[in-house]
């Protein structure tokens, strides 16, 4: 999708109970996808950290990067990252998310999933940083993976989500403050997935 092509938002949009989420299919078209894919795996900084859980420290299930503007520190599961500058890549991106009209971002955490084993537990990206009702961008790259949302406190039913090769899945208005979201393990698969997912920090 190139910057200037107008989003028909509204047929993308799915409200749910307590949230807003959009869920654009191939926002980057699939060859694009491939491509970027590959240069992104072979180009970034990828981190393999421990994180505190339950009190124990664990490998992550996952690689990680972190970049966006310079200073900017994220803090989460007793880790603390320290942002590597924009590349010009990322920041192509970043424009491209932010021209369908929905969020500004300073920063993306991008998880590298090397194969069906990897994954994130749930959890919700409400951390202090991120402010009230933060809005998370996920691009999707590589293989399909479910995300499940489960609500935090009701009765609402879990929700299932099959992220594909270029999709943009945006979680705005207050999912983060009544929503868990997670990437479960799937052992079937093989193939590697990355996410891109961006964010604003307002607050350090
Ligand atoms: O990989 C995804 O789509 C979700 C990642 C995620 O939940 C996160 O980075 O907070």
């Amino acid at each position: 999708m190139k910057l200037n092509d107008t989003i028909k938002l509204d047929t993308y949009k799915i409200v749910i109970p307590n949230g807003l989420i959009y869920h654009i299919p191939e926002f980057i078209p699939l060859q694009e996808s491939k491509k970027l894919f590959i240069f992104l795996v072979r180009s970034l900084f990828w981190r393999k950290d421990s994180i505190q859980l339950f009190g124990k420290k664990i490998m992550q299930p996952r690689l990680t990067a972190w970049y966006g503007e310079p200073n900017l520190v994220y803090t989460y599961s007793g880790l603390e990252l320290q942002t590597i500058p924009w590349t010009y890549t990322l920041l192509q991106i970043k424009n491209q998310i932010e021209a369908t009209g929905i969020g500004n971002y300073n920063a993306v955490l991008i998880n590298y999933y090397r194969n069906g084993n990897d994954s994130v537990g749930y959890h919700a990206d409400d951390e202090p940083e991120l402010g009230y009702c933060p809005i998370i961008a996920i691009l999707s790259l590589g293989e399909t993976r479910k995300l499940q949302m489960k609500p935090k406190k009701s009765k609402d039913s879990t929700l299932s989500f099959m992220l594909k090769n270029g999709d943009l899945f945006i979680m705005a208005g207050a999912t983060q403050h009544f929503w868990y979201h997670q990437i479960p393990k799937e052992k079937t698969i093989k193939n590697p997935r990355i996410s891109l997912t961006f964010r604003k920090i307002v607050a350090t």
